[in-house]
Order: structure tokens, then sequence, then C-alpha cells
């Protein structure tokens, strides 16, 4: 694509500064970190670097907001009327936020602009739909007491989001967290802070209150770390690794017992079945695979293949990767973008390497491409066994491995051998076979004939060390709030 087509899509870069009490401010220690674009591997932008000190200061406003503030005093409707602004504003900067997105961490700037960002103005209005629904229930009790329940906003709630999705993970924590009256401290991925400042910026002039949302950018194992360690944040929502996720849960623990919830890494897999028609399996299976260069949790990196239409299966997935175009994410034609920064771009190229250490046979793809940025071929694996690492390790990049089965009870057991339990495809036309694996596979999302389908309203959060607590639906909202029970006696009563 020429340069100057691309630069045309490149937005100035307004917000670098911490966001605490309303205004964007310097860090304390005045450090910066660079963000830097995976396409070019050149420095955007000089962030704020938020540590601890960063973090006391924006859970005091935060704290100040919920203790003191209209926030989480207003009814409902008012709360659902600001955030209702807030995504008015969200659509109208539509193509500003998908560009940052698509510098920041490589996304497919169509998609953004079609997918990603009216997803996230979709998930503000649910919300604020919901938030003059919060009701507690009436008890009797006996004859002698009634009660009821009073649900509570949780209080200051810390927000730990990673960079594969850095808009959508915002208002996915955000939104319900808001909805449900809290103030909150999010703490962006130091890959991806560009969007996070952006969307701050307009929750301020959609008029939510100072203190009320605050953004932290910052490491996470310094600012990150003070918000999962903080004695004055009631509540932690963290998504991003398995690893840290169980760190965050340790510290929650030793400091005040916030509550926590995590939505963890994954594993997922995709079972296609005899009678399935192979286009469509091979469609679905790229997309559960490849889509957003695989950097998704609940990415379908195992495909299992029922031995009948496994070769139909294989050479046709082959044939179509070949097709999918690699290159500048603002390329109208190109599918897939780069990984979002060295790091993750190397592990990937070490767990290719591994899996032809392995024996697994690369089918296509397993090379860096395009020239300059972090960009791998969609590399797909065949004779994959389940003790590989590759089939065992979450790769978080554009690789399949793929693998035969003989039987729907070797497909299912197969399947749940592993320690993560995220989301599951099935692809079949029989209902009986649909219905039995989607109650036999033990995870928290289960796609039939269709995968990556997301929707505002439909919860979704992981089994086993994928973590627990869902994010999106009114299951999300539950995280944000607490029951309170009150009882009176009632004198005299005849019942
Ligand atoms: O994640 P981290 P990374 C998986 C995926 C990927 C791997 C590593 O497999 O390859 O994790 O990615 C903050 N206390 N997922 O290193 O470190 C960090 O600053 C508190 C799956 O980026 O878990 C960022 O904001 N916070 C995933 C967030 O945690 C800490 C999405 C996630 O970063 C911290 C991303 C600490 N000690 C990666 N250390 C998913 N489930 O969608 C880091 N952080």
């Amino acid at each position: 694509m020429a340069e100057g087509k691309r630069n045309s899509h490149i937005p100035d870069i307004k917000f670098t500064k911490l966001f605490i009490n309303g205004d964007f401010v310097d860090s304390i220690s005045g450090k910066t970190f660079d963000t830097i674009d995976p396409s070019s591997e050149e420095v955007i932008a000089k962030i704020a670097e938020g540590d601890k000190e960063d973090i006391d200061l924006a859970v005091k406003a935060a704290r100040q907001a919920f203790d003191h503030g209209s926030w989480p005093r207003i009814p409902g409707c008012e709360r659902g009327k600001i955030m209702n602004k807030f995504a008015d504003l969200i659509d109208e900067n539509l193509e500003e936020l998908a560009a940052l997105e698509s510098i920041d961490v490589g996304k497919v700037f169509s998609f953004e602009t079609y997918v990603d960002i009216p997803g996230i103005s979709k998930e503000v209005r649910y919300f604020a739909g919901a938030a003059d629904k919060i009701h507690g229930k009436t008890l009797k009790l006996s004859s002698e007491f009634q009660g009821y329940t009073l649900l509570e906003p949780i209080g200051v709630v810390g927000l730990i989001i990673p960079w594969n999705f850095p808009s959508a993970m915002f208002v996915l924590k955000c939104a319900p967290a808001l909805a449900a009256g809290c103030t909150m401290v999010v703490k962006p991925a130091e890959q991806a802070p560009l969007s996070a400042l952006y969307l701050a910026h307009l929750a301020k002039q959609a008029g939510i209150p100072d203190g009320v949302l605050n953004v932290v950018t910052g490491f996470g194992c310094t600012a990150g770390s003070a918000v999962a360690s903080h004695m004055d944040i009631d509540c932690v929502s963290f998504t991003g690794s398995t690893e840290v996720g169980r760190l965050v849960m340790q510290v929650a623990a030793t400091s005040n017992l916030k509550t926590v919830s995590l939505e963890l890494g994954g594993k997922s897999p995709l079972l296609i079945f005899d009678d399935a028609n192979v286009d469509q399996a091979a469609d679905l299976a790229l997309l559960g695979s490849l889509a957003n260069k695989g950097e998704i949790c609940v990415c379908s990196s195992r495909v299992f293949v029922q031995e009948g239409i496994y070769d139909k299966v294989a050479a046709r997935l082959v044939e179509k990767a070949k097709t999918l175009v690699v290159g500048d994410p603002f390329d109208p034609s190109t599918r897939q973008g780069p990984q979002v920064d060295k790091k993750q771009y190397k592990r990937v190229l070490s767990y290719i390497k591994q899996g032809k250490r392995e024996g697994a046979t690369l089918l296509t793809g397993g090379k860096p491409c395009v020239g300059k940025g972090y960009y791998i071929e969609p590399t797909i694996f065949e004779n994959v066994t389940d003790d590989m690492v590759i089939a065992k390790d979450e790769i978080f990049g554009p690789v399949m491995c793929l693998m035969k089965f003989k039987t729907v009870e070797e497909a299912i057991g197969r399947a749940n051998a592993i320690a993560y339990g995220l989301a599951a495809g099935i692809v079949t036309n029989d209902l009986n076979i649909a219905n039995r694996v989607s109650r036999s596979i033990r995870a928290g999302m289960i796609w039939i004939n269709c995968y990556h389908n997301f929707d505002s309203g439909c919860p979704i959060g992981g089994y086993k060390m994928s973590g627990f607590g869902k994010d999106h639906g009114m299951e999300a909202l539950e995280k944000y709030l607490q029951t309170k029970a009150v009882v009176t006696p009632i004198y005299n009563s005849p019942w």
C-alpha cells in the first residue's frame, strides 16, 4: 500500500498522559515509555509511565468519587443517559479509534471500523440500558420477619486489561462497572495505551464525572501490580495470561481480600464431524484459529476433524490459508496484520520451531513475511499429538494444530484433556451430536456452526484454568455489585 494512503489514515496522537480525576497529567516520576507500531517497528508516541504512586492518586480520586460523588447515588436511568452519550461519541469518533487500534496493535482497519468499534458502542448501550434494572428481592422470612435485598455497587474497581482488543476490553470492563455505579482505575496493557486514553477523553466529554473513570498507563509489574495489591480497591477484574492471573489472585488475597475475576488463556477445540460441509468447516476453522492474527483468547487453536472428511478439510484449509493476505492493516485487501510486538512475534516463531522439532508436519506457513514489521504467515500443522507443546500451550499467534479423530467419544475426551476451558466450536448438521457435545465440553462458551460470535448480551468466561467470572451479559454486572440483606420484624401480622 502506498505510504501516503496509509499516512492519510493515521491520526494525530492527542492523549499520552495519565487520566486522573478528570485531567490528563504527567506521571509523578515524569517517566515515559514508547508505544511502537508493529507494522513499521517505529515509535508512535511517548506515553506517561504510571507507577504505584500514580495508582494511589487514581484510587484516591476514585474513592472520593465513590464515597462522596454523584455517580453511585444518581438514579440508574441518569447513569444510563450519560453512558448512551458516551456510546454516541464512540460512534462519532469511530474512524479515529479504529486507526489508533490499527497503529498501536496492528489490527485490520476495515475490521475495526465494521466490527470492533461498532461493537463497543453497542456494549456501552447494553449496559446503559441495564443501569436502571438493578433490583433486589423481597423476602418473606416468617410470620414475624420480612426482608429485602439491595444490590449495591461494590465500590472502587481495578480493571487490568490486555492488548489484543484494547478498546473492546476497556469497554467490556468499564461499561458494567459504570452501570453498577462503581468508580474505577483502568490499567491498559503497555503495548496498547492509545485507545484507552482516547476513550477516557470521550467519557469525560459525555459527562462521566471526574474521578469516576481513571486510566493509568504503565507496566504490569509496577502499575498493574499496584492495582492488584491496593488496600483501597474493592474488586479487581483482570484479563490476560494465566500466569499473571495467578499472581493477581495471590496479591488480592494477601492485601485486602478484594474480589477477583479472571479471564485467562485458552486452547480451545473446534470439532468438525463427518457430516459437515467441507467448505463451511474450513472457513470456520480459519476464522476460529487465525482471526486477529490468532491473538484471541478463545481462538480455536486445536482443530479436530473426523477421519471421514479429514483429507478434504485439510486440503481446503491449506488452499484457503494461502489466499489470506498478510500486510499493512490499513490496506483494504489485508486479512492479517502484524503480531502486537517483538516479544509476541518471537514467541510465536519459537512455538513454530518447537512444533517442527516435536515432529508435527507443517502444511503451510511457518515463516516471517512481508519484510519490516512483526508479520508471520498463517500457519497450519498436522500430525499433531495431544502431548506436543504446540497442542497444549496457548501460542496466541496465527498457528493452527490440525488433528484427526474417529468417534464422538474420542473427540469429547481429547477436547477436554487440557487445563483450559474457555471456548469450543462444533461443526455438524446432526442435532444430537451438537447437543451432546456441547453438554460434554467443559468450557464457558460453545459455538455450534459458527465461531467468534460475541454479543453484549451473551456472557463469556472460562472454566478450569481459563479463569472465572463473566464478561458481557447481565452476569458481568454481577461482578460489580454486592448484595445487602435488610431484615425487619412485623408485629401482629396475620400471615
Ligand atoms: O500478558 P500479561 P502478556 C496470554 C497470551 C499471551 C500471554 C502473554 O498467551 O501470549 O498471555 O501476554 C498486566 N500484576 N494472553 O505478557 O502479562 C499487563 O500490564 C498485575 C491472553 O501481554 O498477562 C497487562 O495490562 N498486572 C489474554 C495485562 O496484565 C499485570 C490476553 C495482561 O498482560 C502484571 C493477553 C502483574 N504482576 C495475553 N503483569 C486473554 N485472556 O485474552 C502484567 N500485568
